[in-house]
């Protein structure tokens, strides 16, 4: 039987268990819209691709297969750059479609012409162009095979429109089988043999293929021995925070007592992970290339050994395949009680806040999210200071509840709320943002719309850039440029878009505001204004520019 390139792409996509895309159509990939008509698959069109990618890397990161985001030829594929970016950064698998020249037009830099290869070459895990309809089904499998494979990433697909309107007599490739490693046993008994000789271990998780099984076989082991354990940056749901054992996330900002633990341990496990800037506290924690700490490093994807740092014990694996086989080594007379038990002192001294001035305390808010939130509720968000909050004073008992771009990337979250949404209906999907972050992901507030997703969106706005204009504050103290805003009223934009918008006034108004919000049973957004004086939780505006004087 023959089909379209486009009918036997999008079959293969089904094949390999894909139930939902996003795109930003283009006429350079009519082909594969008219076989998504037919589709079980659902497609969710966005707004604008940097909403579509992102979107499609939530995707990723909530279902461990690859997120489908389809776009058109030049700006449209420039657009979703920063969801490969994200997926790159974050290790999650991702495809990237996008429309290209026909083959006859290719090398004259036709309209909107561009070497995807070239363009995506340092950001994706692969970028290549397709050639014929025939190939289509082996060039999906072998783009599924890497975006899945070691270590998870975007693939990015070039599919000249006459590719996908030719018409093939082809078999569908079956969605491929991904070996994955498990540890040898000389690698178990010398880690054990290194663990003993410890006196102040530390476990760090990171991304690199998780699951929640992976979470309970390593929380499992660290409190048959009494381990603490910390979290990379944004990889806070990767075991239950409520553990004896959890110490706390190795993020921005980073509490100065797991700093130091850090610094001070005499060995660190890292299961998964790069233990990158942000972990290791810009590489000051742990420093290249040969730290202090014994370090025993685990990842699936041995390119990524010995890259940054020097192990002392390299161990290729899968992350679920490892983490089941340090459950069943047990307890390992363990004498680490005491260290463990300090570490999470220091955990839960650092989830009380200090009052903050201004109309709204944003350390109450989150004391109330801690209690009101079900485990299962998603939390989403962008890049600025109101993270630093949103993540210091949550409380994560759920893998897959943390959706938020390890990258850094601004405009995330409102995009990764709606895919939260769309795979998880019954939760909450709630995304932190903030009134700079806000507008950079706004045009997907209209996608929740019309796909009647109630999202609900906490917009903090403190009228500024801060976390630039912290820094600038700090280096350049008094000269503040480029880091003011003059924003809209964002709950009127919010019912412009056809939401639910409120502005809360004042701290003790939020959990009526709240409760409203999810009730109205649509999207919403709820502002809250804050002093700006407290730049961060524990930054003041005013002692940044005393500490400059
Ligand atoms: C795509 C992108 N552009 C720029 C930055 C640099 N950046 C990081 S945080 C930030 C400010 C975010 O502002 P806002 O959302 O208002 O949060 P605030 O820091 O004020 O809490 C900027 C510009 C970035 N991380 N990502
Ligand atoms: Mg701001």
């Amino acid at each position: 039987m023959t089909r379209t390139g486009g009918r036997i792409l999008v079959d293969q996509l089904e094949l390999n268990g894909i139930d939902l895309a996003f795109c930003l159509p283009g006429e350079s990939f009519l082909p594969v819209l008219d076989a998504l008509h037919d589709s079980p698959i659902r497609l969710v069109t966005c707004r604008h691709e940097q909403g579509a990618a992102n979107a499609a890397e939530a995707y990723g990161k909530l279902t461990g297969r690859p997120g489908v985001c389809i776009v058109t030829r030049g700006p449209g594929a420039t657009q979703a750059a920063v969801g490969v970016h994200t997926a790159h950064q974050d290790s999650t698998p991702m495809l990237l479609l996008v429309g290209q020249v026909p083959r006859a037009f290719r090398g004259r830099e036709a309209w909107q012409e561009l070497d995807y290869g070239q363009a995506f070459g340092a950001i994706a895990k692969a970028a290549w162009e397709v050639d014929s309809a025939e190939r289509i089904p082996e060039h999906l499998a072998r783009a599924f095979a890497l975006a899945l494979s070691g270590r998870p990433g975007p693939v990015v697909l070039s599919l000249p429109e006459d590719v996908l309107a030719e018409q093939a007599d082809v078999p569908d490739a079956t969605s491929p089988s991904i070996e994955h490693a498990a540890p040898r046993s000389d690698d178990l008994a010398r880690l054990a043999e290194l663990l003993a000789a410890a006196e102040r271990p530390l476990v760090v998780v990171g991304e690199g293929g998780w699951t929640a099984g992976t979470g309970e076989d390593v929380l499992a082991f660290c409190e048959a021995n009494e381990l603490p354990v910390a979290c990379a940056f944004r990889c806070q749901d990767f075991v239950d925070n409520r553990s004896r054992c959890y110490a706390g996330v190795l993020g921005v900002a980073m509490d100065d007592r797991l700093a130091a633990r850090l610094r001070g341990a005499d060995l660190v496990l890292a299961v998964g992970g790069r233990l990158g800037e942000v972990p290791t506290g810009r590489y000051t924690l742990l420093e290249p290339p040969r730290p202090r700490q014994t370090l025993i490093h685990v990842h699936p994807d041995p390119d990524e050994l010995g890259l940054v740092y020097q192990p002392d014990l390299a161990i290729t694996s899968s992350l679920p395949a490892f983490a089941s086989a340090l459950r069943d080594l047990g307890a390992l007379a363990p004498r680490w009680k005491e260290w463990s038990l300090e570490a999470r002192e220091d955990y839960e001294a650092n989830l009380r806040h200090e009052p903050m001035e201004g109309p709204v305390d944003l350390g109450e808010v989150m004391a109330f999210l801690r209690r009101r939130l079900p485990g299962d509720a998603i939390q989403t968000c962008g890049a600025g200071n109101f993270t630093v909050w949103a993540h210091r004073f949550a409380e994560f008992t759920q893998y897959g509840t943390q959706v938020c771009p390890r990258s850094g990337s601004m405009g995330y979250g409102v995009a990764a709320a709606v895919t939260a949404k769309l795979v998880h209906p019954d939760r909450i999907a709630l995304c932190f943002t903030g009134d700079g972050d806000f507008v950079m992901s706004s045009p997907e507030l209209a996608t929740a719309v019309q796909h009647e997703l109630p999202i609900l969106v906490l917009l903090v706005n403190n009228g500024m850039y801060a976390t630039v204009r912290m820094h600038q504050e700090r280096v350049f103290p008094g000269r503040v440029v480029g880091t003011d805003l003059v924003n809209p009223d964002f709950p009127a934009l919010a019912r412009a878009y056809g939401a639910h918008g409120e502005r809360v006034e004042r701290t003790e108004d939020f959990e009526a505001a709240f409760e409203r919000a999810l009730a109205s049973g649509k999207p919403a957004v709820l502002e809250l204004p804050v002093d700006p004086e407290r730049i961060s939780p524990r930054v003041k505006l005013s002692d940044l520019q005393a500490a400059a004087r």
